[in-house]
C-alpha cells in the first residue's frame, strides 16, 4: 500500500469524556488500512474561539501518511465522527469530536464540501500551537515559511494551555499498523 501522502489534522471535543473521545478517533483512523497514524500532538486545554458560550475544548494535531485522496480522506472522518456521536446541530457549536483536514502535502483545494489548507487556521493558535509541535519545520502551501514562523510571528497565544503532554512513541493510541 502506497500511503505516500501527508496530511496533518486538527481533532477537538469538548463534549463528553473528552480525552476518551480524543483517543478513540485516533484508534479508529488508525484501524483503515490506508492510513497511517506518523505523530500525535500533546493534548492541549482551550478556550472557545467563535462561539463562546460552550464548554472548554481539548485540541490536539494529528500527522498522518494515506494513499486516500483529499476527498476520501475526508469520507473517513466523517464516518469516524458519526461513530463517535457526532451531531451537526450547531455550527460551531459543542461536539462530542471534530476532525478537521489542515494540510495535505501542499495541495491548495477550495469546493462547496472541502477547503485545503483549512481556511482559519492560521488565526487558531488552538490549532497552530499543537500542529508547530509535530510539524515545525513543514511548510505552509504558498508560502516560504515554516509553520514554526508561523506560530512565532502569532501574538494571540492566550485561552491555549498544554494539558496533558503526551510523547507519541509511548502513547497507548499508537497504532502497530
Ligand atoms: N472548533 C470550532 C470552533 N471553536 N474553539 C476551540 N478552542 N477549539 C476548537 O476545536 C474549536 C473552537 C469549530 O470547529
Ligand atoms: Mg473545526
Ligand atoms: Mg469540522
Amino acid at each position: 500500500m502506497e500511503r505516500m501522502n501527508t496530511a496533518y489534522l486538527s481533532v477537538g471535543s469538548n463534549m463528553g469524556d473528552r480525552e476518551g473521545l480524543l483517543k478513540k478517533a485516533i484508534e479508529q483512523l488508525s484501524v483503515y488500512p490506508d492510513i497511517l497514524i506518523e505523530n500525535v500532538s500533546s493534548i492541549y486545554e482551550t478556550d472557545p474561539v467563535g462561539y463562546t458560550d460552550q464548554p472548554l475544548f481539548l485540541n490536539l494535531a494529528v500527522k498522518l501518511k494515506t494513499s486516500l485522496s483529499p476527498q476520501a480522506l475526508l469520507s473517513k472522518l466523517q464516518e469516524v465522527e458519526t461513530k463517535l456521536d457526532r451531531k451537526r446541530v450547531q455550527k460551531w457549536g459543542p461536539r462530542t469530536i471534530d476532525l478537521d483536514i489542515l494540510l495535505y502535502n501542499s495541495v491548495s483545494i477550495q469546493t462547496e464540501v472541502l477547503e485545503i489548507p483549512h481556511p482559519r487556521m492560521l488565526e487558531r493558535a488552538f490549532v497552530l500551537i499543537p500542529l508547530s509541535e509535530i510539524a515545525p519545520d513543514d511548510v505552509y502551501p504558498d508560502n516560504t515559511i515554516s509553520l514554526h514562523q508561523v506560530l512565532c510571528e502569532q501574538r494571540d497565544k492566550e485561552g491555549v494551555r498544554i494539558w496533558k503532554k503526551t510523547d507519541w512513541e509511548d502513547a497507548s493510541v499508537r497504532s502497530e499498523n
